[in-house]
């Protein structure tokens, strides 16, 4: 490709970038905004409690190879794409999963795979808690969708159960009405490319890696073990966000 061809491509993805950032930001208000440090390089945030902090329904061994060694190197592996093309320096990361339709090809997978993988696990880190209940506008609105909160559990196990592989399931909000969703590998629905669009309000990591060692292939009863560490607090601040 000619120099200038490319230098073209490069500004019209970033100007796109741009773009995208205001859209998401007035239409979804979305809160969780992911910022590359100074030295323009995401980093590992930490987990906030203590790797044993939800056994025995997730144990520590898990949590501490989940986000010390996965989701570190979903993080690295995003600087890496980044040092590729500097022109995506500088953005939160839901700016470049927003507008992943215009990113460079060079690096689109990586910037879909692990920056996907870092906002999902930092999302996720967030949802754990031990022996909360679901606040006063989460029941509300689940009743308003599902019928009631055990409804909307049902629903929400049967769609982890069966996302084929690795992947997500996600409660997600598409113009204040709630949805159950899932997504392939490290995808999100605030992705451009992603079929379904929405802000998540809940997510649950269903790839192996996050519980093989405690459930093996018992998938069924890892997700009946999230409804005891689920951060219902967090996610009345989502349903609000
Ligand atoms: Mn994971």
């Amino acid at each position: 490709m000619k120099p200038n061809r490319r230098k073209f491509i490069k500004g019209a993805a970033l100007v796109g970038i741009g773009a995208a950032l205001q859209t998401n930001r007035a239409e979804a208000g979305i809160k969780l905004l992911i910022q590359q440090t100074g030295a323009d390089k995401f980093e590992l945030p930490p987990l906030g409690y203590a790797y044993d902090a939800l056994e025995p329904f997730i144990d520590a061994q898990t949590m501490q190879l989940h986000h010390g060694k996965h989701h570190q190197a979903y993080v690295n592996k995003l600087n890496e794409a980044l040092d590729k093309e500097p022109s995506l320096k500088g953005h939160t990361l839901e700016k470049l999963l927003g507008k992943l339709g215009s990113c460079p090809e060079t690096v689109r997978s990586a910037v879909r795979n692990h920056g996907g993988g870092h906002w999902n696990h930092t999302f996720f880190w967030a949802l754990l808690k031990k022996e909360t209940q679901p606040g006063k506008k989460t029941t509300e609105a689940l009743q308003t969708a599902f019928g009631s909160v055990d409804a909307f559990k049902k629903e929400f196990e049967k769609v982890s159960a069966s996302v084929f592989g690795s992947g997500w399931a996600w409660l997600i909000s598409e113009n204040a009405k709630l949805r159950i969703v899932s997504t392939p590998n490290q995808d999100n629905t605030l992705m451009d490319i992603s079929p379904m669009q929405g802000r998540p309000i809940l997510g649950l990591d269903v790839w192996e890696h996050a519980y093989y060692l405690k459930y093996q292939n018992k998938r069924a009863d890892y997700i009946q073990a999230y409804w005891n560490v689920l951060n219902w607090d967090q996610v009345e601040k989502n349903l609000n966000g």
